[in-house]
């Protein structure tokens, strides 16, 4: 099984997942201007990662790579206890994390292609309200829990690769003491930081 990554996307929370679960697998380092060689293009037509293969089968999207770990090792309950309801449950939060907070990041970085300053400018302030905004409510749903479902699952290492893009660009977290927990926790466990060391980012 082969993962291919660009150091700190959200490939990151592909690798944290695999090092949970404990299959050995090779983390292949794709860099920008790879991303958009035929030889990468090959594996994945829209020059993104992440790309998981396995034999000869070639897996993208980070939630089906997400879900498909998770569905291979039930063991791990990274989808849940095998109740449909925590499984809804998992998909619930993972979607909010992929469908609203990480396109917001799009939006911001995606800007500055192709606006002037002045609307840069307006399109960040207003992506920042906006991420502000999911990030009460992860907030709020991590009150008196470790992980955001209650048990650890696929949802919270695509939180954690929000989060610290989130810390990067400096986007107001403050008094969501919850979620600053939270990113503590995963950044002291042991599997995020075998991945984050592999990556390079410790
Ligand atoms: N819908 C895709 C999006 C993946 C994605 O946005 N990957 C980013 C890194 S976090 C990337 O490789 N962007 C390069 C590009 O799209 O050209 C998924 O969820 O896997």
């Amino acid at each position: 099984m082969k993962l291919y990554y660009t150091p700190g996307t959200c490939a990151l929370a592909d690798h944290i997942a695999l090092e949970w679960i404990g299959e050995p697998f090779d983390a292949q380092l794709v860099s920008r201007e790879e991303r958009k060689q035929p030889a990468y293009l090959a594996i994945n037509p829209a020059g993104a990662v992440p790309a998981l293969i396995i034999g000869d089968w070639i897996l993208t999207q980070n939630v089906a790579i997400l879900n498909y770990l998770a569905d291979k090792h039930p063991e791990s309950k990274l989808g849940g206890d095998g109740t449909p309801e925590s499984r809804a449950v998992v998909n619930q939060w993972l979607s909010l994390v992929n469908s609203d907070v990480h396109p917001l990041f799009k939006v911001w970085f995606g800007s500055v292609a192709f606006l002037d300053q002045d609307d840069i400018d307006t399109v960040q302030a207003n992506t920042r309200v906006q991420l502000r905004t999911l990030f009460e409510r992860i907030d709020r749903q991590l009150d008196g829990k470790q992980w955001v479902t209650g048990t650890r699952s696929i949802v919270d290492p695509y939180l954690f690769v929000v989060l610290r893009w989130a810390r990067a660009l400096k986007v107001d977290l403050k008094g969501l003491d919850h979620l600053h927990a939270f990113f503590d926790r995963m950044e002291a466990d042991p599997g995020v930081r075998k991945a984050l060391e592999a990556q390079g980012l410790k």
